[in-house]
Order: C-alpha cells, then structure tokens, then sequence
C-alpha cells in the first residue's frame, strides 16, 4: 500500500488485556465494518507464533477493505505475514536500522512522546508518527508525561508527515484532537473494550467527520 494513499482518521490499536476474552481477529473485523482505517497488532504477551497467527487471520480481510495492517515492535513479524507497516517506539529496533531491514514499501511508524523524538523521525524519515500520550491513559503507563492539547499543537506546527494521536480518545476527547491538525485518532480501549466494537468504531467515525466539518 502507497504511503500517500492510507487513511489514519481512525487507527485501531490491539490489547488482548482489554478484549474480554473475545478474540482479537473479530474485534478487527468488527471494527473495521464500524469505520477504522488503519489496524496495528500490537502483541506483548503471547508467542510469536500465536502473533503471526492472528496477524494471518486478518491479512486478508483487511486487505479486502484497503486497511493496512501494522505490526507493534516487531519487524520480523511484520516480514513474516507480508504486513503494511511496522510500528516503532523509541526503544525499538532504531528507525534507520528497521529501514534498511523491511522492504522499500513498507511504512514504519514511530512513536513520539516529544517535540525532539516527532522532529527526529521525520528527519530520520518515518512515514507516520505516533504522538503520545495526549491524556492520562490507564492503558498504557509506561509513558512520558501527558502532551495534552499545546503539546499536541507544537508536534502538529512542527513536522509535516501524516500524525495519529494517541492516549486517552474518545468520543468526548476526538474532536479537540482533530482540530489541533491530528490526521487521525488511534485508540485502544475505546474500541477494544466496547461492548460493541462497530458501534464504537462508527461513533468514532462520526465524531472525527464532525469536528472537521466544523473545524474553521
Ligand atoms: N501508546 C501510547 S498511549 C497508548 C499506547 C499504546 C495506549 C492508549 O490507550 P487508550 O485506551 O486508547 O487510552
Ligand atoms: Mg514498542
């Protein structure tokens, strides 16, 4: 998938931790029928071979759909499954290293939790940058301060490369992240642990059209 052809508006992150015992494959599915563009497997606890597993038993759907898949950390499984992208945090595998590992066509997305790290990646030549957190999470606590919205503005203002936000969206918390120039929101919990993952995925939706209806 061209890099100028993905669509971030709404980008699904994975917890397994969150699912409620249901299996990740049909809260992509679903999730993806709600709206969600974009897709990460992000896997911290199981084997890799139960991670290449539920990496395959989406592959397909996902592509049939036109939404990428993204591998959490993990080039090798990214390689392995054919992914789209590989995402990247600051402790990972470095980005110039990764670079010169995957193919020409694979995105690699880079986690930033500050004006330096954003800076740095686009210089470094990621295809997308993961700004976090913006809010309080409980989901992921192993994180730098919260940005908050003035954070989130400065990263925006800073780098050009397409940006998703992410670390505490909602429905409530979208809109304001839309209008700081965010081209998308990435969210686990709010799809992840949802009752309903396509309906939560659609308020999503509506909630990030809305706020760039309305965004002056
Ligand atoms: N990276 C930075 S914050 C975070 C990740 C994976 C967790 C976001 O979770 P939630 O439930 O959408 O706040
Ligand atoms: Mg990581």
């Amino acid at each position: 998938m061209k890099p100028e052809f993905i669509d971030y508006s709404l980008y699904l992150v994975t917890d397994r931790g969150l699912a409620r015992g249901r299996g990740l494959p049909d809260i992509v599915r679903a999730a993806v029928q709600g709206g969600v563009t974009c897709v990460q497997l992000r896997e911290k606890t199981c084997s890799t071979r139960e991670f290449i597993e539920e990496a395959r038993a989406v592959k397909e759907f996902l592509r049939s759909r036109g939404v990428p898949l993204i591998i959490n950390d993990r080039v090798d499984v990214a390689l392995a499954v054919g992914a789209d992208g590989v995402h990247l945090g600051q402790k990972d595998m470095p980005l110039a290293v990764a670079r010169a590992i995957v193919t020409d066509t694979m995105l690699i997305g880079i986690s930033a939790e500050s004006l330096a790290d954003a800076v740095g990646a686009q210089g470094g030549g990621a295809d997308y940058l993961g700004v976090s957190p913006i809010f309080p999470t409980p989901t992921k606590t192993d994180t730098a301060a919260p940005l908050g919205l003035e954070g989130l503005q400065a990263i925006r203002r800073a780098v050009h490369i397409p940006l998703v936000a992410i670390g505490g969206l909602n429905r409530q918390t979208a809109a304001a992240v839309v209008r700081c120039g965010a081209d998308g929101i990435a969210v686990v919990s709010a799809i992840v642990a949802a009752e309903d993952p396509e309906q939560a995925a659609r308020e999503l939706v509506q909630a990030i059209r809305s706020a760039r209806r309305t965004w002056a």
